[in-house]
């Protein structure tokens, strides 16, 4: 139950028979993430200050120049995951392998893995445009006492036990989801409390944005073109509002309060996309689903997708679901 002033602490405590297994080491997985985005908060609010913007010249692994602020995040999240008794792997954006945490005894004993994308839209900080930290969490598939493997990072979305994002906005906000509805969490930087504002976060059934990069154009299918030119149409709601701010976690919670639709569709120059299925899409998907949205390639459903390697790449398409339903047709008429 949502309570006015309610801080995650409490609201972690109180909701967590709603944890499918609820032993706690999922409350706690939870609170570690906030602690974790609180550090990175705090970095990413004085980014302009101190010589910490910039690229850090190292490539990583999509051969992307990281950013200083992404291996910091990178190393803030891992650190604080790893040393809580509760993961037994984690795999990032950041990192061409998945790590292995072993406990402290070298047990193995641990029962959860993290996709972390620790830092998305990066490239907006220089120019002080939000970012946001995507993390989806599962149970391991591997016996408990055995290293971690690659398939207990490879399993579908629709398996995933929780997921969330942080957005560092003008205000910072962590939304997540276990399956159980969404609510957001607004942090209070003075205290260093993230309280409820947005409790059982509904994503509006119709909308009137729609977030692309129209840059794009050009390569899109057929039929992603011709949703475009539908939204810009002049006929009852339409012409529809463009909003892309080019940082993924702020054009769906953006698109979530208001309705909308964010398209990263295939291209002739990219066949996949760009977002990568297991970091981005499937916390997304699951998000956007558990506040009554939809999330899709254009032919699936994106949790439904086996992922097949760790920084695989799918087409995106997700928002309010009376839009997703007419984007799919239009895609699917002209694939
Ligand atoms: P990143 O993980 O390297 O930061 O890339 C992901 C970001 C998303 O936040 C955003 O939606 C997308 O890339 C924007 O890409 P583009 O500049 O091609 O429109
Ligand atoms: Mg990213």
């Amino acid at each position: 139950m949502a309570r006015i002033n309610q801080t995650l602490g409490e609201f972690i405590i109180e909701n967590q028979s709603e944890f499918q297994y609820s032993s706690g080491e999922l409350s706690r997985l939870i609170n570690s993430i906030r602690l974790a985005a609180k550090a990175v908060n705090h970095e990413v609010n004085k980014a302009g200050l101190v010589d910490i913007t910039g690229s850090a010249g190292e490539i990583n692994t999509q051969g992307e120049d990281q950013q200083k602020l992404d291996v910091f995040a990178n190393d803030t999240f891992i650190r604080t995951l790893t040393n809580r008794e509760i993961v037994c792997g984690i795999a990032s954006e950041e990192n061409d392998d998945f790590i292995t945490i072993q406990g402290s005894n070298n047990d193995h004993k641990n029962k959860y893995v993290v996709l972390i994308d620790p830092l998305d839209g990066s490239s907006n900080i220089d120019v002080n445009v939000s970012v946001g930290t995507i993390f989806s969490v599962y149970r391991r598939v591997t016996p408990v006492g055995t290293p971690v493997q690659l398939k207990d990072f490879l399993q579908p979305g629709n398996l995933q036990v929780a997921a969330g994002y942080i957005v560092y906005g003008t205000s910072t906000m962590l939304v997540y989801t276990t399956g159980h509805g969404v609510n957001g969490f607004t942090l209070n930087p003075a205290l260093g409390t993230y309280y409820l504002s947005h409790p059982n976060m509904q994503f509006p059934e119709d909308g009137n944005i729609y977030s692309v990069n129209e840059g794009n154009y050009i390569h899109f299918p057929k039929g992603i073109k011709n949703y475009i030119k539908y939204c810009q149409e002049e006929e009852g709601d339409r012409p529809y509002t463009s909003r892309y701010i080019g940082s993924l976690v702020s054009d769906i919670h953006r698109n979530m309060i208001k309705g909308g639709i964010y398209m990263y569709p295939k291209s002739s120059k990219a066949n996949n996309g760009k977002l990568r299925l297991l970091y981005e899409c499937n916390p997304m998907a699951f998000i956007v689903e558990q506040a009554g949205g939809r999330a899709i390639n254009g032919d699936t459903r994106i949790m439904d997708l086996q992922p097949t390697e760790l920084h695989q790449r799918v087409p995106f398409i997700c928002g309010s679901k009376n839009m997703v339903d007419t984007a799919e047709e239009f895609y699917r008429a002209d694939p």
